[in-house]
């Protein structure tokens, strides 16, 4: 007959065993912190990347990372991001060309109007050789790296009052609000306006107020944040063919093995795709939509745009801080 006593007393010992032997396992499971910063709104499509990149990661690396999501600039205001990652306040964000030249000036390049070509050029530019010879650079002066670049959209010109635009010279004294760099306000004075600087996060008041004229960005931003809403005409001069990068901090970076790299590093990669999917699709139809809501659409020619703007690079002083040929080899990438 087996004694009651022991029984329980061996259950007891069992459970303990099986306490300490998952202790270890639960501590071990302590998953990694990953802050996003973004000041993109909920509906725009590279705020709802961060949320595939979560997914991948939960799929890819079960309890390994958290992510956490930051819209809206709430955890850091715009242009603030690589500062934060550097110190290790921060672990991931998506950055602009304009931020990274702000230290690494070859990268003024991806600032300019005209430079890229279209979605594809952009990706097979900042995606290829290119792109990864510069992120050393970039990895070494700014303690981040980039994981995967991504697009943006192609900038347009939206302005809170119609007006007939086919010329620079058409852009006269319009208030086009910029973002605050001094590469941004370039751009916007190439084009033959008055760039007056803005945080994204303030645009939608502005034109609703008349404290500014215009605003320039993809027409997936322009949906997203509803500028569409106190603005009326599109002009589509489609300056930049712009770009971000999504980068982490190397404090973190460094702090992964192989496979969490490669497993962060894959989740980044699926959530540009993603992005740049949604973004090219929107673009092709959004037109339509913005003229349902009674909106003016224009298609000026670009050459005297184009014209323009590329002069104004080619004497200025960023295009001096570019590295000898690397236009011409951005140019030739096909
Ligand atoms: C903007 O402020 O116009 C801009 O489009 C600039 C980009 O570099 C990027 O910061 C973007 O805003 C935000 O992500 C909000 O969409």
């Amino acid at each position: 007959m087996t004694d009651p006593t022991l029984s329980r007393r061996a259950l007891m010992g069992a459970a303990a065993a099986a306490l300490v032997s998952a202790s270890p396992v639960s501590l071990a499971a302590k998953s990694t912190l990953l802050r996003v910063s973004t000041p993109a709104v909920a509906d725009d499509w590279h705020a709802k990347m961060w949320t595939v990149l979560k997914e991948q990661l939960d799929k890819q690396a079960a309890g390994q990372f958290e992510v956490q999501i930051n819209l809206n600039g709430s955890l850091f205001k715009q242009g603030a991001e690589a500062v934060a990652l550097a110190r290790g306040n921060l672990e991931l964000a998506s950055i602009s060309a304009f931020d990274i030249a702000k230290v690494v000036p070859a990268f003024s390049l991806f600032t300019a109007g005209y430079m890229l070509r279209d979605p594809a050029h952009l990706m097979a530019v900042l995606g290829g050789p290119i792109g990864a010879e510069l992120y050393k650079e970039v990895s070494a002066k700014m303690d981040i790296t980039v994981l995967s670049p991504l697009y943006l959209g192609t900038r347009e010109l939206n302005l809170r009052q119609k007006r007939e635009v086919k010329t620079p010279a058409d852009l006269k004294g319009l208030k086009l609000r910029m973002p605050s760099t001094k590469e941004w306000l370039f751009l916007g004075n190439a084009l033959g306006a008055t760039a007056t600087p803005l945080a994204f996060g303030e645009v939608y008041l502005g034109l609703k107020t008349g404290t500014i004229d215009a605003q320039d960005n993809p027409l997936p931003t322009t949906k997203s944040a509803k500028f569409y809403e106190v603005t009326q005409q599109i002009t589509l001069t489609h300056h930049l063919v712009d770009s971000l990068f999504i980068v982490v901090s190397n404090k973190l970076w460094n702090s992964l093995d192989a496979a969490g790299q490669q497993q962060l590093k894959n989740a980044a990669v699926a959530a540009a795709n993603y992005n740049n999917t949604q973004r090219i699709t929107d673009e092709k139809n959004l037109l339509a939509y913005f003229e349902s809501q009674g909106m003016r659409v224009t298609a000026p020619d670009v050459a005297p745009f184009r014209t323009a703007v590329q002069a104004a690079y080619a004497g200025s002083d960023m295009a001096k801080q570019w590295p000898a040929g690397l236009a011409e080899r951005v140019a030739a990438v096909r």
